[in-house]
């Protein structure tokens, strides 16, 4: 009797396993997959069938495509249907072939994606697809139905080629590997206070003269490289090459010229553009923000017009970026011309001169038939067409800020989706939105938002600005693709996916069992296992007050004793011997170490060179408990501190300023 219990058990439960489906480990996962029991067999030299030229064209880097749709080798067939909404496809594996069908280009494209996806992951094998070899072995997938589309229409990376030049191949790797996710924008950053990168055909020097930094360049050399003239600019053809390329992967570049502030680069070829008042020229290392274009300067609109001629000759985007970040408006206050708009106009701030300026860039876009996108700052001068693009990059409130004015908005807050950001307090990174691990990306919603908000949002964007890329690429190879990836990943999923479909579990196991294989074979690197949160924070609470006067518009430290989201504060003035940052703690902490920082590694300088550390344990008497070292210092295990204060020993430290930061205990 128990034999045959034991024998019926094993018959169901092998009757069970013939029908117990895998799920597929599909990202960004579909809105809808329905799993059949059957075994769909591709055929070893199997070949695919395009009704659709260009995505023929495309496949052929990785598969057989046949020219004869009555070839008896086909099994995976794209097609056409008008019937579907633009970028939705349905794929379905079902009596040995494979069926993919979209309206157009862009649904097949997303379609091709997940065929990859469910295929093995030596199907994206960089070593053979960089032969030109085509995947045509044997295999086997499930049978399947997934009729799929995306939540938003822009799902964008941004891509700071400023900061650091990045060699076009290296673009173009980093545009097919964001492709795989079903991104479908780039926005290229070409421009900033630190490098003109665009050629301009009517004024050849501001890319042959601002592409270059350090040696006899005007331009300082910033972040990384000082003893040396570094850099370089993307052609037009080699810019238009560029749009193709992107084009054939479903991603439209955007390219951002950022103005009016962030234009040293602009500057220093052409200074008659920007205000006439005289700037403090000492040298700076790192940001140099003393720079604003001239908004009451007919000249600089001409100038303008013939650039914006060129870049929309190059780049086909409906909207083009004209920045609008981080204006410093005490040059135009100082400015005896864009002072006089000021008061003639009767304005009451100068962000209404902000949108002066971006009304006219408005009305020359709208000469080529184009569109603004601007930063989030130029979207609160409320005046520009709502037809706008605003990018969010602030926090979650100036996203939901011009969301509420009525732009169209695309949610990029820094504290989820700056790729530039520190994935953990143990590793480099930019540190000033705190940690952005992958779990943070992910978890950005827009819970909360009516549908009437809902219907300005266009979708999201992650943000890789490359202040730290050269400088951080000797700690870590592959430091770009560490930065980006899982994190891109993660928001276009945010993007594409329904949120009632999405899961942070679910997102790691299909990244595990699936995504990160595929990389391994794409050829590009992850930061994978991102840690849980680690005690970077200190809980209970503190202030922190200094000697050193500070920066507008941080005028307190408020921004690092709450531990919110920035965690340095940059002073107006260098050290002097004595000043003091005292961290006084509201319940006296205990530590395993403490870590104490001034300056950030990234800038020369910008550290307390000779000081010391003292903690006390009542608040009033303090010993001595370390030396600074390049301007920081470890303490080890201590409890009951009640304050830390770090004291400057010595006069100067090279620069003009100096930068705090909040203690990190474990
Ligand atoms: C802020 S985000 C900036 C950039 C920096 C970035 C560094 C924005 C519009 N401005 O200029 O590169 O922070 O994280």
């Amino acid at each position: 009797m128990r034999f045959l219990t034991v024998s019926l058990v094993c018959v169901l439960v092998s009757a069970c396993k013939s029908v117990q489906v895998e799920p597929l480990d599909i990202v960004p996962k579909p809105q809808s997959i329905t799993m059949g029991a059957e075994v769909v067999s591709l055929d070893r030299g199997f070949r695919i069938w395009s009704s659709d030229r260009l995505m023929g064209d495309y496949l052929s880097q990785y598969f057989h495509v046949c020219t004869d749709s009555t070839d008896r080798r086909a099994q995976v067939f794209f097609s056409l249907s008008a019937t579907l909404p633009e970028e939705a496809y349905t794929l379905t594996a079902r009596d040995g072939r494979v069926e993919i069908c979209a309206s157009g280009y862009p649904g097949l494209f997303n379609g091709a994606q997940t065929l990859f996806q469910i295929l093995p992951p030596d199907v994206l094998d960089a070593r053979r697809v960089g032969r030109g070899k085509v995947f045509s072995r044997q295999c086997t997938l499930p049978s399947v139905d997934i009729y799929d589309y995306p939540c938003f229409s822009y799902r964008g990376q941004h891509l700071d080629v400023a900061r650091t030049y990045i060699p076009i191949g290296r673009i173009e790797k980093f545009i097919d590997d964001i492709s795989h996710f079903k991104i479908n924008k780039l926005h290229l950053h070409l421009v900033d206070d630190e490098a003109w990168r665009i050629e301009i055909k009517k004024y050849p020097e501001l890319a042959l003269i601002g592409g270059y930094r350090g040696g006899d360049s005007p331009i300082f050399p910033t972040f990384c490289d000082f003893d040396k003239k570094y850099g370089g600019y993307y052609t037009q053809d080699e810019l238009k090459s560029l749009v193709g390329f992107a084009a054939a992967r479903n991603i439209e570049i955007i390219p951002e010229i950022d103005l009016p502030g962030h234009s040293m680069a602009l500057g220093k070829v052409h200074p008659e553009f920007l205000c006439p008042v005289s700037t403090d020229t000492a040298r700076t290392a790192g940001y140099d923000l003393r720079n604003v274009l001239c908004v009451s300067n007919e000249a600089v609109y001409s100038f303008l017009d013939d650039i914006f001629a060129e870049v929309t000759s190059i780049f086909p985007s409906e909207h083009i970026h004209v920045g609008g970040d981080e204006v410093r408006f005490s040059y135009w206050k100082s400015c005896p011309h864009c002072s006089e708009l000021y008061r003639s106009r009767g304005f009451e701030s100068y962000k209404q001169v902000e949108t002066v300026f971006m009304k006219r860039m408005e009305e020359i876009l709208a000469g080529y038939g184009r569109k603004l996108s601007v930063w989030n700052e130029a979207g609160e001068g409320d005046d520009l067409s709502k037809e706008t693009y605003v990018h969010g990059w602030k926090n979650p409130e100036a996203c939901r800020d011009m969301v509420g004015r009525g732009y169209k908005t695309i949610i990029m807050p820094g504290e989820y989706c700056y790729f530039d950001m520190y994935q953990s307090d143990r590793e480099p990174g930019a540190v000033w939105n705190g940690v952005v691990d992958v779990w943070k990306t992910y978890s950005l919603s827009l819970e909360g938002y009516s549908p009437a908000e809902l219907e300005n949002v266009v979708g999201f964007e992650g943000a890789f600005w490359t202040e730290l890329l050269a400088h951080n690429s000797k700690l870590i190879p592959n430091y770009f693709d560490y930065q980006l990836f899982p994190r891109l990943i993660a928001l276009a999923e945010v993007a594409w996916t329904r949120d009632s479909l999405r899961n942070a579990d679910d997102f790691r196991l299909r990244l595990e069992k699936s995504i990160y294989p595929l990389l391994d074979k794409m050829g590009t690197s992850y930061r994978a296992d991102a840690p849980a949160p680690g005690p970077a924070r200190l809980t209970p609470q503190m202030k922190c007050t200094t000697s050193f006067p500070l920066y507008e518009p941080k005028s307190d430290l408020k921004c690092i004793s709450e531990y919110g989201t920035e965690v340095g504060a940059w002073t107006k003035r260098c050290c002097r011997k004595s000043d003091w940052i005292l961290y006084e703690f509201t319940e006296p902490v205990s530590f395993n170490a403490m870590e104490l920082v001034t300056g950030y590694h990234f800038i020369p300088r910008a550290h307390i060179v000779f000081g010391h550390v003292e903690a006390s344990y009542d608040g009033s008497t303090f010993i001595k408990v370390a030396d600074l070292e390049d301007g920081r210092a470890s303490l080890g295990k201590m409890s009951g501190v009640k304050a830390i204060r770090i004291i400057c020993d010595a006069d100067g430290n090279g620069s003009d300023h100096m930068i705090i930061q909040c203690p990190r205990i474990y």
